[in-house]
Formats: structure tokens, sequence, C-alpha cells
């Protein structure tokens, strides 16, 4: 194992490494960790971006992950998938020029009420997790959908995405996923998740 700071340049996916060339910050079980990190740095098999509806880019980690990607990224979007993707589904692209195989774009809720959003949010999570098995992938890193532009406050949201995970794990009788990472990148959701997660 070595640091993720340490980890060569973005290499074509043909070139990807396998997961356990992440150093997480945590492990909590054999199959889920934390860990603070850009996630376009990432060898895994599908990292997950917090995209909008119309899947053609944006800020935040949708802006990280199409420039780190390259322009066949949102080309293949355009292509795949011209209507775009509703709010609590998600899709899957190549990853390119990124160390990931693959990206799947999850659109998350604008913050409204719990009551509101959390059942949005949770199927960001549950249809990630379940396109990635769909698709052969064995190791999954999450962003943290909806927590910035979006405005879910990151404990709400943290809450969710691990009763999400936790509940599909639990149900999961494929054995497909054997890694999931939660990616953090500001202190508000390092904080977060290292008080729910555990
Ligand atoms: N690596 C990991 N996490 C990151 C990175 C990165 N490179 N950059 C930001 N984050 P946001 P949303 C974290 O705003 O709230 C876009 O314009 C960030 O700290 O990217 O779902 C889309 O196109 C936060 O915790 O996504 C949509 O229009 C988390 O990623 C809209 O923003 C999500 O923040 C989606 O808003």
């Amino acid at each position: 194992l070595y640091s993720i700071n340490r980890l060569s340049p973005p290499q074509p996916s043909s070139q990807y490494a396998p997961p356990h060339k992440i150093t997480p910050n945590k492990e909590i079980n054999d199959r889920v960790c934390l860990v603070r990190a850009d996630i376009t740095t990432l060898p895994v098999d599908a990292i997950v971006n917090a995209a909008n509806t119309s899947l053609r880019g944006g800020g935040g980690v949708d802006g990280a992950i199409h420039a780190a990607a390259g322009s066949k990224l949102v080309r293949e979007c355009i292509t795949k998938y011209p209507d775009g993707c509703d709010t609590g589904q998600a899709v899957i692209t190549g990853g390119y020029n990124l160390p990931a195989k693959h990206v799947i774009h999850t659109v998350g809720p604008i913050f409204r009420s719990s009551r509101v959003s959390q059942p949005l949010l949770q199927s960001c999570y549950l249809q990630s997790l379940k396109v990635a098995e769909e698709n052969g992938c064995s190791s999954i890193a999450f962003s943290a959908v909806s927590t910035g532009i979006y405005g879910y406050p990151s404990n709400m949201a943290c809450a969710v995405a691990c009763d999400a995970v936790r509940t599909y794990l639990e149900q999961d009788t494929t054995n497909q996923i054997k890694k999931v990472v939660f990616v953090t990148f500001l202190d508000k959701d390092v904080n977060a998740y290292n008080n729910i997660l555990p």
C-alpha cells in the first residue's frame, strides 16, 4: 500500500491500477472505507460524479472530473444520454484520462427539506451501486453528492449515504462490489463522516 499523494499521474484506463493502491484514512470494515482525496486521482473501477440533469459538466466535483477525464467524457454523455439523467438516477460512462475505469454520474437533489430530498439522495447511492454492479465494477468511490452547490447539510447527507450503502451491502447477494470508498474533500464533510460512519 502507498499513499494516494504518491500515486503517479492519471493513467489511461487500459493501464488501470487496482483499488488496493488506495490508502484509506479509515477502514470501517473490509468493504467500506473513508478517504480524504481529490476523487479524480483514485484508481478504482468507478468514481461517482455529483452531476446535474444535463450531464454536460458543471462546477464542483463535476467540473474537476470532466477536466481530468478530457472532452471525450462529455461527448459520451451527449451521445449515450441525450436526454440527460433524472434527479435520483445514475448512468455510466468511461473514465478516459482518469485513473478510474468508469464514471457513474448521479444527480443529487437540490436540498429543500429532509422529507423531500432524503429519498432522492438515497436513490442516488442505491442506483449508483446498482449500475456499478451491473457493469462488473468491484470498487466504487463516492463523492459527497449534493453537499456542495446543491446545499444538502453534510451531516444529514452523510447519514443518508451511509444508510443507503449499508442497506445495499446487507441485501447484496451478488458480492460483486468488494470495496466502497467514501471520498471527502472539505473539513465539513471529513467531520461529518468521522462522526457518523463508524
Ligand atoms: N474530489 C472530491 N470531492 C470534491 C471535489 C474533488 N475534486 N471537488 C468538490 N468535491 P458539488 P453538488 C466535493 O458542489 O452539491 C455542479 O455544478 C465538495 O466539497 O460538486 O451535488 C454540478 O454540475 C462536496 O462535498 O456537487 C451540479 O450542477 C461534494 O464534492 C451541481 O454542482 C459535492 O459538491 C451539483 O452540486
